[in-house]
């Protein structure tokens, strides 16, 4: 078995047969891509044939680098029988929700949700198809196998009267620990209800489980409360099954922790056991992000007997999606555990990398999730203990859970390979485990194949940094390799569903959905869950020059912002209000700080032509992006679509478009620039001159905004390349290239969704735009 790539025939088939049925719902009959129209792409070099999800001969979710073979997993899901289906246990007790902020402060670990993930899996028909568990209060003497006597008394006694006038106190000596007076018992309660559910599935009784328990536990310490967490639920269970339960025959115990957050607590309890094998994959951003203790580093592997028991996944940076969390799995974590062949693997299940969650910032969709826990159901015979820790958009965990329910339950799944391939940065750090584990875990110690590294998308901070360094990006655009990714159309969740009602969209459109980009779809959900969270609203954004007052002043002042490229396409061009990526886009965008919809929108011809240089984006890979010509040109007529937004907004749309936002790599933070390129003084310049040529970023390629006029007394602008440019683009400096296939559906679909064009007449458009030049 070992260097295969397997799974299951029926697994596999049902794949094939899905793939390509999803291939052609993948496009909408009107819409031609440039995929079907060589002439988009005869020069620019198209990825699409070598990817997995057009080839039925490559596994999903695997590279599809032929050489050397990679090993993939692609696991059954439940390895239950035919006939019995597999029992699923689902622990929900609201006595777990009375554990809230003493007086009723937002916090994003509320009792909400716990209720949002209930009411979801009721509301899904899930709950009912489970077995329903209660939970229960877990014993002193097993709390005590990873805690101090002082800290269960302590946790235990917090929401008694007599620590009534101290409680607050006594939690602002912990590290972000809130206490009232149901704390305690929910705590009690979070602890048992994992040694409940695991004891079930380990004894045979349940196949698998999920507790949705709180408070989380991951974070505790033996002596200490931290990060939202009260006692380890997952680390006493653990302890139970392997000290007090010899009968179920528990011997090695797999602790996959998925929450963004590293498992600090965890980790420390098992260090030198062998009998568990602890892996976390957690944002670390070089040691920043919360915990912000070096040990959760790759470095830390574990010791004495229990060396090379400990994994850590650590991330550079906030952006991991699917493919990166899957290329974890298939690289370092399903491998080892192959070898360690657990008994049983508790998951710490937290869904704060989900994709909307506003302490994370990652984004793993519940397609990414459900392939996650369907890869591990390969193990262990499928006895999987799911126990919530973190996570916290309502609707992401809520949508999360249900698709892990619904691989529980054994519901057949689709996986569809992506476009999208893990960051740079992953490699980099699958490699660096695979280093420092390799003696522990041989299976470990062979090299990922050389183009593995070339299947990549560039680190976020070198597409802030925006370099020019088209050839290396031709490369990753010529491998765009599919390392791996899914699209479960059956877990696409209710709400999704009932949310696209509400925008207006067809149903249909969840099945062009890929689960590792932020679909339009995807994007609208998580606008909604901002909008009806005001905590998510709170959290998802700190920006540190709110007290700015330009944007005040800005904010009062309405443009019409003309577009004439990808922003045409109105879900892409809210990515920079909202934040986050549309269909097709490689990578996501922060957004505006007022994230409020355009007052208005309307499209134009302008008397200017539109041209396709450079050779390359890092959004849309290989290919020329969209330039008007800012000499005016009355043979020419190129369509814009205008979005009435405020100067402020605008600026944003400029600082995003020019590559100026930063992250500090703290908790997702961004930071804008702290002065407008284009203030009051630049708008009354630009409706003389009729453009504006902005020095302070003169080598970005959009440094020059456009006057094009008015509209009911607002002035309309656009950005583009400053006139120089365009001589630079007509002695050959600079490269003309037709767009990418991704860039030009993007166009089109623009125009055609716009009304502005049928899809032939968009087509031709962008071709013959492409064709010109300068
Ligand atoms: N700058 C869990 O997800 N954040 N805990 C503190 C201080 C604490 C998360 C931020 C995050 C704890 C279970
Ligand atoms: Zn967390």
């Amino acid at each position: 078995m070992q260097g295969d790539e397997y799974w299951t025939e029926g697994v596999a088939s049902a794949r094939r047969r899905r793939r390509s049925s999803q291939h052609n719902s993948n496009e909408s009959p009107s819409l031609p891509t440039s995929r079907s129209d060589p002439r988009l792409t005869s020069s620019a070099p198209t990825p699409s044939r070598r990817r997995g999800r057009l080839n039925p001969d490559f596994p999903l979710a695997c590279s599809p680098l032929s050489r050397p073979p990679l090993r993939c997993f692609v696991s059954a899901p439940a390895p239950a029988p035919p006939m019995a289906a597999p029992r699923v246990g689902l622990l929900y007790d609201d006595r777990m929700c009375a554990h809230a902020t003493p007086d009723g402060e937002e916090h994003p670990e509320n009792p909400e949700r716990l209720r949002a993930i209930w009411r979801k899996l009721n509301a899904a028909g899930v709950a009912s198809r489970c077995v329903s568990l209660k939970a229960k209060e877990a014993e002193d003497k097993y709390i005590a196998s990873v805690h101090s006597k002082s800290h269960i008394k302590l946790m235990k006694e917090i929401s008694s009267k007599k620590y009534d006038a101290s409680r607050n106190k006594i939690a602002r000596k912990f590290n972000s620990i809130y206490f009232n007076k149901g704390s305690s018992e929910s705590a009690v309660l979070a602890a048992g209800s994992v040694i409940e559910v695991a004891e079930k599935v380990a004894a045979g009784e349940l196949s698998s489980a999920i507790a949705l328990v709180r408070p989380p536990g991951h974070h505790a310490e033996h002596d200490e409360a931290m990060g939202f967490c009260l006692f380890n639920n997952v680390a006493v269970a653990a302890n139970y099954l392997l000290n007090e339960r010899p009968d179920l025959g528990i011997k090695k115990i797999l602790i996959v922790d998925w929450d963004v957050h590293h498992g600090n607590g965890t980790q420390k309890m098992f260090y030198n056991d062998p009998r568990v094998l602890f892996f976390s994959v957690h944002r670390f951003d070089y040691g920043s992000f919360y915990p912000a203790e070096g040990d959760a580093s790759h470095c830390f592997i574990g010791e004495e007997a229990g060396k090379g028991y400990n994994i850590n996944v650590p991330w550079e940076h906030g952006k991991c999606g699917d493919a990166d969390y899957i290329a974890a799995w298939d690289h370092v974590l399903l491998p080892v555990t192959e070898v360690f062949d657990p008994d049983i693997i508790l998951v710490s299940a937290g869904f704060d990398a989900a994709l909307g969650d506003p302490l994370g910032g990652c984004c793993i969709t519940p397609n990414g999730y459900a392939l996650l826990l369907t890869k591990l159901l390969g193990f262990a015979q499928g006895r999987i203990v799911m126990a919530l820790e973190g996570g916290y958009n309502l609707r992401s965990i809520a949508n999360s859970v249900c698709a892990c329910a619904k691989v529980l339950l054994g519901d057949k799944f689709t996986f569809n390979a992506p476009e999208m391939q893990p960051f740079e940065s992953t490699w980099r750090v699958i490699q660096a485990v695979r280093n420092e584990l390799k003696t522990c875990w041989p299976v470990l110690s062979s090299k990922l194949p050389e183009n593995v590294s070339l299947s990549i998308r560039p680190s976020p901070s070198e597409l802030n940094a925006f370099s020019d360094s088209e050839s290396d990006s031709e490369d990753v655009a010529e491998l765009l390799a599919t390392v791996a990714s899914v699209n479960v159309i059956e877990v696409a969740g209710d709400a999704i569903s009932e949310h696209l009602s509400k925008m207006k969209l067809d149903d249909d459109n969840l099945s062009v959905k890929t689960a590792s980009r932020c679909s339009a779809a995807e994007q609208h959900l998580v606008d909604s869950v901002k909008v009806q969270n005001n905590a998510s609203v709170v959290l998802t954004k700190r920006i540190s020059d709110l007290s700015l007052a330009w944007r005040s002043d800005l904010s009062r002042t309405d443009v019409w912002y003309a577009s004439f490229g990808s922003n045409m396409w109105r879900p892409r061009f809210l990515c920079y209000v909202q934040g986050g990526k549309a269909e097709g886009m490689s990578i996501a965008c922060c957004g505006s700080r007022d994230t409020s919809s355009p007052k208005g929108t309307m499209w134009k011809t302008v008397p200017h032509r539109l041209l396709f240089g450079r050779s390359s984006t890092p959004c849309w890979g290989t290919g020329g992006v969209a330039f008007l010509n800012p000499e005016i040109n009355y043979n020419e007529k190129s369509y814009v679509c205008m979005y009435k937004i405020t100067l402020e907004q605008f600026n944003d749309i400029l600082f995003q478009e020019n590559r100026l936002v930063l992250e500090d790599g703290k908790d997702g933070n961004v930071v804008y620039p702290d002065s407008p390129l284009i203030g009051s003084s630049e708008i009354k310049f630009i409706s003389t001159n009729k453009a504006i040529h902005l020095e302070p970023i003169k080598d970005s390629w959009y440094s020059n905004v456009l006057y094009l006029g008015n509209e009911d007394e607002l002035p309309i602008l656009t950005m583009t390349c400053p006139a120089s440019d365009i001589e630079r683009f007509k002695s050959g400096e600079l490269p003309l290239a037709p767009p990418s296939e991704t860039y030009a559906t993007t166009l089109i679909r623009g125009l055609v969704e716009g009304k502005q064009l049928d899809a032939d007449g968009a087509t031709n458009y962008i071709i013959a735009a492409a064709a010109k030049g300068p």
